[in-house]
């Protein structure tokens, strides 16, 4: 029997039917980005910092849900490239060295001693080169946005200082990402071996290697020297950026809208933590020397025979990065 109490009971159900479908329709979609390291270290505030500018400009429309210590590729993070192809991973604010082992080119940031400094590196990934990079990305099924920074790597060991190439002579290094570092550290002289960062830690704990090579942020951050490494040569080898990028079929499936605002907001999360990480690079350095790390700088004739003894790095790896990329990364820096 249809009693006046049950047909207002059979409106209130279809009135809280219609909100909850207005609400499902306009719910926020949840994206996963990946990064290597958290947020103690710049690398995963970048990743937060655009995750709260998206937040803020779709209205909660778009949730970015960070995943930091490679945990979405089970630690293995130069799987993180073809996790992100594949739509296992959404998004990530990733390393160029990581991803190196699917995108050739990126081995471009990896050269020994190729980019002097800050204004190189600004000088490259801000021009064509830059644009040749992100066109690579982009021909493998990603789409990069904008760069951040990991930082210019610099190397430290457990057994003495290092400032010429022959104090690296059968050391063990860890190295990360793509053979290219290899045979950097082999034509040095060293004794490479490739493990993730999530293994690297224990091995460098245990002695299992006696040195490795990361930014001073994470150095710093990770207490590097905690685990026996006291002494650090500032040799500035490489830079590692960080590129913001989206699995190519979200991205489809985004709105225009949408797609401006996660473009943006990643040129100013990238922004800000790369002016942030330069910033804090003096102020690191200086703790760094303050907790006991024994630091060596290179003279330019020091600078100058690891160059030389790294030469045949360049000659085997520039025909695989492309040469017309090099060169125009080349000029990139010298009208710097
Ligand atoms: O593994 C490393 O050395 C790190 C954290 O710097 C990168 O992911 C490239």
């Amino acid at each position: 029997m249809n009693s006046p109490r049950r047909i207002t009971r059979i409106a209130a159900a279809l009135a809280g039917a219609a909100v909850l479908t207005a609400s499902l329709s306009t719910q926020a979609r949840e994206l996963s980005v990946s990064t290597v390291l958290s947020d103690a270290f710049p690398w995963g505030q970048a990743a937060e910092k655009w995750a709260e500018l998206v937040e803020e400009r779709t209205g909660g429309e778009l949730t970015l849900r960070v995943y930091p210590n490679s945990q979405l590729v089970a630690g293995d993070q130069t799987r993180e490239f073809s996790a992100m192809r594949s739509g296992l991973i959404d998004m990530a604010v990733g390393s160029t060295i990581n991803w190196s082992p699917q995108v050739p080119e990126l081995n471009l940031f990896s050269l020994p001693f190729f980019m002097p400094d800050e204004a190189a590196v600004d000088a490259v990934t801000g021009g064509e080169a830059g644009e040749m990079v992100f066109e690579a990305i982009e021909s493998r099924g990603v789409i990069p946005l904008a760069w951040g920074e990991n930082g210019f790597r610099q190397l430290s060991n457990s057994r003495g200082p290092i400032s010429e190439p022959g104090d690296l002579n059968g050391l063990k290094i860890r190295v990360v990402g793509s053979p290219l570092f290899q045979d950097t550290f082999t034509a040095l002289g060293a004794d490479p071996t490739q493990m993730s960062w999530t293994d690297a830690q224990p091995a460098l704990t245990t002695g299992a290697v006696d040195g490795q090579e990361n930014p001073l942020s994470v150095f710093d951050v990770a207490r590097i020297d905690q685990v026996g490494q006291e002494h650090l040569t500032l040799w500035n080898y490489m830079n590692d950026p960080l590129i913001f990028a989206v699995n190519q079929r979200v991205w489809d499936s985004l709105s225009e809208e949408h797609r401006e605002i996660l473009r943006e907001t990643a040129v100013e999360a990238g922004e800000w933590e790369i002016a942030m990480t330069r910033e804090q690079e003096s102020e690191r350095l200086a703790d760094i020397q303050e907790r006991g790390v024994q630091v060596t700088e290179l003279t330019e004739e020091q600078h100058a025979a690891f160059v030389n003894a790294t030469r045949s790095v360049h000659d085997k790896w520039i025909p695989r990065i492309g040469p017309e990329l090099v060169e125009a990364a080349r000029q990139a820096i010298e009208a710097r």
